[in-house]
């Protein structure tokens, strides 16, 4: 009897298990194919594909999930060829036999599994390690900057769930940042065509008149894809070593700025033109020269996107702000008569130095002003890096168009310990720099060995300390576009007025309005197509805004994919934006920046509604 139970209740339990409704796990696996090893083994749910610390390159990849009914659909882009076509289930992308590095990924599932799973993967990449986690179709690694995807690895988390690491830095456009289209100012940072943060980093010419050699096309051309700089200044002296105001050939030297100017935009850089005062002190002493260099210039590149102007290198011998600003006042509107919208620096006082002094009293009236300030890292350190520090938190727009890391005088040791800490600072806040100088003068800030005679071609060996040490900076990320998100604009610190009341959903009031701008900022196909976009909402007003809320029309469905910054409400083609607890409320003056992904079919298109 007790035997036909237990016979009867381990018969009904197996019955109960045959008969469960299948649900395994969903897994998904991958291979690659690596430099010199060929396919590897299959790894699974994590695990490492390819190498780490052997300098291997990934060629390409395959990848399938377990369920036949699932699928999943990715991509690679490959050194020399840019995307490939998307495949599927196991199929092969990226290339073999042909030594092409892989260098972004992108992957997306598709299926039921897609609805119970977010996809989430990583790269280990050469001179930068492992990145962040990206997921669904967002790309993973970088583009254009050379660089080899090492190692990949894959993950599947329930739908919803905490990333398997940090998002941070997942990936790196490098061309984003080459000199693709206007500049401006926004708040305390300068920002590409689409609003995004850009650093510009580079070299400066010595004295244009001293070393006209370096100003050629070739050697720029180097600047932008072997040293990774973005920009270049071009440093023309007012006073000394035949300068533009003291008996130099004026029309050589502004042959040698337009060529200078020619070249970069060749080379797909930004180019700053520095009117390079420095023992003439007080600007101005050469206004009217100024006044009509810059009117010509300006005038002749009102149309390149890729011109800076600077108008003033180092006031110095107690030039005040003062002084400063009413030359900046003067020189500023014959530039901006010819070309608006071009981003201007000023020199501050103190060799621009005391950018202080700019911050609270700045220049009003103009858009896309900048403050230069400028060091050198064997005598300016931390003193000089709090006056910045404070300058930009209370909101000044910094620029360092030139440094060293040698003394003041261009000479002496150099002092990288110093020098790195102000790159660290730079590079968190996305300030900009130029390293003095593009010449192989006998002093050790010159980026060429004094007895290197090559005007391009540079070799590791032809390069000063200063200059190796510089290429290695340039060739490290800086900021990293995208990822530095914009600060909380810091409220003007002015006790004396009284607080704006704030009027819920008010705009127009005053002067202007409250602007809407949306900007795509990247699309790509992955079995889909995914858009990305930004939008932002400047306050205008006299007012603050509170509970903004913006509907956007596109030409066919869409879903969201991901969003940052915002709440987003889609219903069919139309997409409702409003703010989130920190930029619910725009101040008067402020914005607010949002950014999200849609995933749609091909061809979109999209409108602001009114
Ligand atoms: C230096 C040059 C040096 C030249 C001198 C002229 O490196 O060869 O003899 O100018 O006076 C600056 C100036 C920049 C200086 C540089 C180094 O903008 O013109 O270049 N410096 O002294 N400000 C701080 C340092």
């Amino acid at each position: 009897m007790r035997h036909f139970f237990k016979i009867l209740f381990l018969g009904s339990l197996l019955f109960f298990l045959t008969n469960l409704p299948v649900f395994a796990a969903d897994t998904i696996s991958y291979s690659t194919h690596v430099e010199n090893i060929g396919w590897q083994n299959y790894v699974s749910n994590g695990q490492e594909a390819g190498t780490t610390g052997k300098a291997l390159q990934v060629e390409a990849l395959k990848c399938k999930v377990n369920n036949n009914n699932d699928s999943i659909s990715y991509n690679t882009h490959v050194e020399n060829i840019g995307w490939m076509t998307p495949v599927r289930n196991d199929q092969v992308s990226g290339t073999t036999g042909r030594h092409l590095q892989v260098e972004c990924i992108n992957m997306v599932l598709e299926g039921s599994i897609a609805e119970r799973n977010d996809l989430y993967y990583q790269v280990h990449v050469q001179d930068i390690g492992w990145m962040g986690w990206s997921k669904n179709g967002d790309p993973a690694g970088t583009i254009g900057g050379n660089k080899q995807v090492e190692a990949i690895k894959i993950v599947l988390v329930p739908k919803g769930g905490k990333a398997p690491g940090s998002t941070d830095n997942s990936y790196i456009d490098f061309n984003e940042t080459k000199a693709s289209g206007a500049l401006s100012v926004s708040g305390n940072k300068l920002v590409n065509q689409y609003g995004k943060q850009v650093q510009l980093r580079g070299v400066s010419t010595h004295g244009l008149a001293w070393y006209p050699q370096y100003v050629n096309q070739q050697l720029f051309n180097e600047l932008g894809s072997q040293w990774k700089a973005n920009t270049v200044r071009l440093a023309m002296y007012t006073a000394e070593y035949n300068g533009y105001c003291s008996g130099g050939n004026q029309a050589e030297l502004k042959s040698l700025v337009k060529k200078g100017i020619d070249y970069a935009t060749n080379a797909g850089l930004y180019v700053i033109v520095d009117w390079h005062i420095l023992s003439d002190g007080n600007p101005n002493t050469y206004k009217d020269q100024a006044k009509s260099f810059f009117n010509e210039i300006s005038s002749q590149y009102r149309n390149n996107t890729n011109i800076i102007y600077e108008i003033c290198n180092e006031p110095n011998g107690g030039t005040t702000w003062q002084q400063i600003k009413s030359y900046a006042q003067e020189v500023i509107p014959v530039i901006k008569a010819n070309d608006s919208d071009a981003v201007i620096i000023v020199g501050t006082p103190n060799w621009s130095q005391q950018v202080n002094l700019a911050q609270q009293d700045p220049i009003t009236g103009y858009s896309n002003i900048m403050y230069a300030l400028h060091f050198y890292a064997g005598t300016h350190k931390d003193d000089l890096r709090n006056t910045m520090i404070s300058a930009y938190n209370a909101g000044l727009p910094i620029f360092v168009s030139e440094f060293g890391i040698t003394d003041a005088s261009g000479n002496g040791n150099l002092d990288t310990s110093s020098a790195n800490q102000w790159i660290e600072a730079l590079n968190s806040r996305g300030i900009s720099y130029i390293c003095w100088s593009l010449s192989n003068k006998n002093e050790s800030s010159a980026l060429i060995n004094s007895s290197c005679n090559k005007i391009s071609g540079f070799g590791t060996n032809d390069l000063s300390g200063q200059g190796q040490w510089l290429l290695n900076v340039l060739n490290s990320p800086g900021l990293i576009p995208g990822t530095n998100q914009p600060e909380q604009p810091s409220q003007p610190n002015n006790p004396s007025q009284p607080e704006q009341p704030s009027q819920p959903n008010q705009p127009s009031q005053g002067k202007g309005d409250v602007v809407y701008e949306l900007k795509q900022t990247n699309s790509w196909t992955s079995g889909d197509t995914y858009y990305q976009f930004e939008l932002t909402v400047k306050n205008n007003t006299q007012n603050a805004v509170s509970n903004w809320s913006k509907k956007i029309n596109f030409s066919q469905n869409i879903t969201v994919e991901n969003s940052w910054n915002g709440n987003f409400t889609v219903n069919g083609k139309t997409l409702t934006i409003s703010g989130v607890d920190f930029n619910k409320t725009i101040n008067p003056g402020d914005f607010a920046s949002v950014g999200f992904i849609v995933k749609s079919g091909s061809g979109l298109t999209y409108s602001i509604a009114n």
